[in-house]
């Protein structure tokens, strides 16, 4: 890893009078502000974090690093023969703003193989779980009974200086992300196949390692480094990111955060809408007795569900406000690798008629499709039928770009994060509704 850590030990170093010039000079001028609404209604909007590991604009989506989804998976190098890129490569973008030459990623790779072997204490756990407990919540569980092995905690209590953070908690965090895999899979099969585990071949990259543990024959090694690329990273705000910075910030260790960052991806309206999505065109699919419905039908379907109260899972988003670049890519996917599936023609005929629908009923700001419209499509497709497991899937990525961020936060020397509440009492009197007594 020298090569990762002495360069990120130049950037940091270059970073730093930056955000302490920011503070300095520039500390007391206002960059956003906070409405009643906002502060109601979920801090939308507000702009009160710092990140450089990407930026979402809403019209054009994600950048990482300021690279585009198509600019970032033309970027990287990929494994030979492979026609996606090294996962690790990714990361290694992530953590640096570098795309990395083809030598760094595959040493990279290396590098995150050597950490990769999961204690066997977290193998019993699982097994020792109930067994219709949720893939999520296996997948924390498995993630915070590791934190005993924090060099971030040891060197901590040792009396580690301030700006020498980072380094025990990149060491956390990569250790932490190369065994993210074999854990996903080994919840994967044990759950849903009779235990008959896989074990880890030393001889592949990340993405590549995951697919043959999970069982699953090409190209579910490219879509598996495709997915966890796409799901890496969305700013700061979202639910699973803001979750692991803010654990992160009490500075308790990468597997606190990380793992609280799972239980915030398992949400509905956050990551498990992949999950949603599956059950919903399946409760569709049985009552149309697998065949494919016509526009007609399929927008009887999407009233119906908005006319009982709910949402359609995988439309909408809190920033952006255009179709999610992240399914477009997966789409491509499936009109090269799944034309004729026909989940994927309900995922299709969905894209055509539920965004009129949408607009129509003039709730939702975005009416387009986001990420997890069409992931657990593809999952399916290559036998992946179990859709409970497919947030777990989602966990892995995310965890590069939280893993990236705390890394950055500890760095940059970011604060514990406090922000202030006020009672519904005070804004009234503050905005002048309070009813007279
Ligand atoms: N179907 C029906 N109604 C929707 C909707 C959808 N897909 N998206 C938004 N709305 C509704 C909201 O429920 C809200 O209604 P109320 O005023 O009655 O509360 C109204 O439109 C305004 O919401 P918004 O401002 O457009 O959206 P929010 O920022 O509040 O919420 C969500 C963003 C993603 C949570 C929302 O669009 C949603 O629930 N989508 C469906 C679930 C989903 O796909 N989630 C995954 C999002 C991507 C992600 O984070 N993945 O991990």
């Amino acid at each position: 890893m020298g090569n990762l850590k002495e360069t990120l030990k130049n950037k940091i170093e270059a970073w730093r009078p930056r955000t302490t010039r920011l503070l300095k000079e520039h500390g007391d001028k206002v960059i956003g502000e906070c409405t009643v609404a906002q502060a109601i209604g979920g801090m939308r909007g507000v702009k009160c974090l710092v990140t450089d590991i990407s930026y979402l604009d809403p019209n054009e989506g994600i950048r990482f690093r300021g690279y585009t989804i198509p600019e970032t998976l033309a970027a990287l190098p990929k494994p030979e023969g492979q026609e996606a890129p090294y996962v690790e490569g990714h990361l290694y973008l992530l953590l640096t703003g570098d795309i990395p030459t083809p030598e760094e990623a595959k040493a990279f790779a290396e590098d995150l193989k050597a950490r990769s072997k999961v204690p066997e204490y977290v193998f019993d756990l699982l097994r020792s779980l109930p067994a219709d407990s949720h893939p999520m919540a296996m997948f924390s569980a498995a993630i915070v009974s590791m934190q005993r092995e924090s060099l971030f905690v040891k060197r901590y209590h040792e009396g580690l200086g301030k700006m020498d953070y980072w380094d025990p908690t990149l060491e956390d965090a990569l250790n932490l992300l190369a065994r993210l895999p074999t854990i996903g899979a080994f919840i994967y099969r044990l759950k849903y196949r009779d235990g008959d585990i896989i074990a880890p071949d030393s001889t592949l990259d990340m993405g590549g390692n995951f697919a043959h543990m999970m069982g699953v024959d090409k190209p579910y090694d490219d879509l598996s480094r495709l997915y966890f690329i796409l799901h890496s990273d969305h700013e700061s705000g979202n639910v699973s990111a803001h979750t692991g910075h803010l654990v992160a910030s009490a500075l308790s260790d990468v597997y606190y955060s990380i793992s609280a960052m799972v239980n915030g991806l398992a949400g509905p309206l956050h990551g498990l809408a992949n999950e949603m999505v599956l059950r919903w065109i399946q409760g569709v699919m049985d009552k149309m007795g697998g065949k494919i419905p016509s526009e007609e039908e399929m927008k009887k379907f999407v009233w119906d569900t908005l006319n009982g109260g709910q949402v359609i899972p995988g439309f909408g988003h809190a920033v952006l406000r255009k179709t999610d670049p992240r399914y477009m890519a997966q789409r491509e996917f499936c009109l090269k690798n799944l034309p004729d599936d026909p989940i994927f023609k309900y995922v299709d005929l969905l894209f055509r008629v539920t965004p009129a629908i949408l607009e129509k009923q003039g709730k939702a700001k975005n009416p387009w499709p986001n990420v997890d419209a069409q992931s657990g499509v593809i999952q399916w497709y290559y036998n992946v039928k179990e859709y409970d497991f497919y947030t777990v899937l989602f966990g892995i990525g995310r965890a590069l770009g939280v893993c990236s961020n705390i890394v950055w936060d500890r760095a940059l020397g970011y604060p514990i994060e406090r922000p202030k509440s006020l009672t519904t009492a005070m804004i009234e009197e503050m905005v002048g509704a309070k009813t007279p007594v």
